[in-house]
Parts: C-alpha cells; sequence; structure tokens
C-alpha cells in the first residue's frame, strides 16, 4: 500500500496505515460508512487527477478533454442504466454539492423549500439553520408521526398546502423506513412543488432493488455515491429529462467549477459493478443484517425507533437502558465496535450528548458478516449498555469482538499494493 509515499514521507505513510489497522480491527458500524473495493482506491488516485475540465462532453473550456469526455460520457451511461433515469449528472464532488446544485437548478432566493427535520432524521442540507442554505431559502420542515415514528405524512401535506412550497425533500440519514416516494410526489404535483429525493443513504439499496426506487417519481434524485452505494466520496444527481437543462447548468457553473475527474472514473466502475449479481447479494445482506440485529436488540430490551427497519439503518432509543448516545459510543469504541450517537425525536439532550445511536450494517455485510455474527455483536452491545463503566466487561467484550471480525479480511484479496 501506498509503495512510494512509503520512501518519501514514512510518517505519513505510518499513519495511513494505523487507518488501515483501525479498520481492519474494528467492527465498523457507521450508516454512512463502507469499504471501497481496490478498484474504487485505485481509480480515485489515477492519472484522471492531473486533468482540470469544466463543462460538459463536447463543450469543455480546457482543452485536452477529449478522454474526459469518453469517460464522463461512459459514466453518465452506466448511471442512467443502473437507475432508470432519463438523465444523470456525475460531477458533484458530494451529496451535499448534490442538493446544492438542485437548488442552484431550480430555487430563488426567498423560494419556500419543505424538508424532513434534521433532528427526526433528515440531513443538514435539507433546512437546518445551521447550513448557510438557510439564509437563501425560507425552509420549513415536516416530521416524524409520535406514535408511529414514521413520516407524518398528513402533517407533511398540510404543511404544503399551507405554505406552497416550490421544492418539496423526502430522505434523510437516518430514517430506517422505506419512503412512500409516491405520495409525497402526488402531494407536491398537486401543490404545485418539484419534488427531491435525497437517496444518499439508501442508493446500493435502490441500486441492486432491494428496495423501491424514487427515481419513477421524483423530478430529481440527489445522493453521494459512498454509503449503501459502496464507491467514491462523490455525488450524483439524477432528473427527468424536462430538467436536464436546468440541472447541467445548476450543477456548473452554478454550484462546482472543475471535475475531479479520478473520482468520477471511480464512479463510473461503480455504476458497473453495482448492477452485478455480487453487489446485490451484498445488498440483500445488508437489509437482512439489519432486521437481525433491530430484532436482537428490541429482545435485549433496547426500544428500537419506529420498531423496526427497512433499510441498512438501526435508530436506537437508549433512555430504556438509562445510559446516553455519547456513554454508548464511547463504550463501544473502546471495545472496537464503531457507531455513532444521533439526535432522536424529542430528544432531551443536546447534540454532543443525545439519547439515541445509529447503526448500520453495510460495511460488516461487505466483510461477510451475517446473522450468527449480528447476534454475537447485539449481546455484546447488551453488555456494554448495562456496564458501559465497567473495565472487566469491556476488556472482555473487545477480546471478543477482535476474535469476530479478525475472521472477515477488509481486503480479503490480499494486502493493498
Ligand atoms: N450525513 C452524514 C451521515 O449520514 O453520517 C454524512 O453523510
Amino acid at each position: 500500500m501506498l509503495r512510494h509515499t512509503r520512501m518519501s514521507d514514512p510518517e505519513l505513510y505510518g499513519i495511513v496505515a494505523e487507518e488501515l489497522d483501525r479498520q481492519e480491527k474494528n467492527i465498523e458500524m457507521i450508516a454512512s460508512e463502507s469499504t471501497e473495493s481496490e478498484e474504487l482506491l485505485e481509480l480515485s488516485g489515477c492519472v484522471f487527477a492531473n486533468k482540470t475540465t469544466e463543462g460538459y462532453p463536447g463543450a469543455r473550456f480546457q482543452a485536452g478533454s477529449q478522454v474526459a469526455d469518453k469517460m464522463e460520457r461512459l459514466g453518465v451511461e452506466r448511471a442512467k442504466a443502473l437507475y432508470g433515469a432519463d438523465h444523470a449528472n456525475l460531477q458533484p464532488y458530494s451529496g451535499s454539492t448534490a442538493n446544492y446544485s438542485v437548488y442552484a437548478a431550480v430555487l430563488k432566493p426567498g423560494d419556500v423549500v419543505l424538508g424532513m427535520r434534521l433532528d427526526h432524521g433528515g440531513h443538514l442540507t435539507h433546512g437546518s439553520p445551521a447550513n448557510f442554505m438557510s439564509k437563501f431559502y425560507n425552509f420549513a420542515s415536516y416530521g416524524l408521526s409520535e406514535k408511529t415514528e414514521q413520516i407524518d405524512y398528513d402533517e407533511l401535506e398540510s404543511l404544503a398546502r399551507e405554505r406552497r412550497p416550490r421544492l418539496i425533500i423526502a430522505g434523510g440519514s437516518a430514517y430506517p423506513r422505506l419512503i412512500d416516494y409516491e405520495r409525497i410526489s402526488g402531494i407536491a404535483r398537486s401543490v404545485g412543488a418539484l419534488f427531491m429525493v435525497d437517496m444518499a443513504h439508501v442508493a446500493g439499496l435502490v441500486a441492486a432493488k432491494v428496495i423501491p426506487s424514487p427515481v419513477p417519481h421524483a423530478d430529481f434524485v440527489t445522493s453521494s455515491t459512498t454509503k449503501t452505494l459502496c464507491g467514491p466520496r462523490g455525488g450524483m444527481v439524477l432528473c427527468r429529462a424536462e430538467h436536464a437543462k436546468a440541472l447541467d447548468r445548476g450543477v456548473f457553473p452554478g454550484a462546482i467549477s472543475s471535475i475531479h475527474l479520478n473520482i468520477m472514473a471511480a464512479k463510473t466502475w461503480l455504476f458497473k459493478h453495482a448492477a452485478g449479481a455480487e453487489f446485490r447479494e451484498v445488498m440483500l445482506r445488508v437489509v437482512d443484517n439489519a432486521r437481525v440485529l433491530a430484532d436482537e436488540l428490541a429482545r435485549r430490551g433496547f426500544r428500537v425507533i419506529s420498531g423496526g427497519t427497512d433499510n441498512h439503518i438501526v435508530l436506537l432509543d437508549l433512555r430504556s437502558k438509562g445510559i446516553t448516545g455519547k456513554l454508548f459510543q464511547d463504550a463501544l469504541e473502546y471495545v472496537g465496535i464503531t457507531i455513532n450517537k444521533n439526535m432522536i425525536p424529542a430528544d432531551p439532550e443536546k447534540p454532543s450528548v443525545t439519547s439515541g445511536v445509529r447503526i448500520g450494517t453495510t460495511s460488516v455485510s461487505q466483510r461477510g458478516l451475517g446473522a450468527p455474527e449480528i447476534g454475537r455483536i447485539a449481546a455484546m452491545m447488551d453488555r456494554v449498555a448495562d456496564a458501559p463503566e465497567d473495565r472487566g466487561v469491556l476488556d472482555a467484550c473487545r477480546s471478543e469482538a477482535l476474535e469476530l471480525i479478525a475472521a472477515f479480511p477488509l481486503y480479503p484479496k490480499g494486502p493493498l499494493d
């Protein structure tokens, strides 16, 4: 791995090697993470990184872009085929940039936008006052029903009628259930709004047809290419043909300038790989593992928000265990299980403490863990939740976690070149 850096900068090489070791020896369960394949790591560092280009194939602002044109056209065609979309733009640098690109394409300052509340599972870029987009647009937020802890579609509909948004956004960072895209699309049409779905978290499950696709129902579908899609750290937007020109202008020059062509090369590989049987198998395992985890934790007295999961996310309300998200996250980190604290609806704690945690099953499913291992992880989580400050319990779980994950190498084809 990094054979040239190893010679020229041993100090930095040592830090990267340490991170590889950390990932190999820990049970990584951050819901927005996945493991990049050897091909993706190669392509992310390939010579396309040397090339600056702006614009679109056939209409670039820099000479020498003919090969880049070939690659971008291939990537776009693969993305369209994978998702059955009319149009795809692979230039956004991330899921956030993808969202900003749609805003740049269709919104004017002061327009009303309706998105899901951050503390109910939405995303920072969907209207949080902490995000700079809130200075330009007039965001209103819908949330979850107190009873079901799933999207309150009636509230969404009445807010849409009252506020008359230009854009309605669905999708988020911590929503474990399926979203009724058809219903929200109908609400959007009835109030003259455009409909955007941010499928960043579930893009891999959608690609593998393991959960329903938002593409037939939305004007725009934005995504990052990491998370369940298991690709490089980048973004993309899909849209209906009628919005293609506006979207392309929203991306460039609206939201970005030069393209990260090396990352686009990795995305192009990803869209071919994600259409295959091996990827689908992993995605089926992701969903099965999340269901098993939710059931096993519920059986041990954890309160699973919304009563279960339909995707890769399990959200827990830890008040039934008398601990905070921060304490649980820290204790599990010591043990070698990596998760994140997360706000839950009506959370009495601060965002830096929280009453909940979010757990994801993508990385462990890629490594091949299945129901028996997920059961052992749930049992360890239970032991840790019952004694988060007991060094004896934590050390015993730490040995067990290390022994469990050692049987599932991060890069089973051998050491990275
Ligand atoms: N929104 C953050 C997450 O889901 O973890 C990063 O994408």
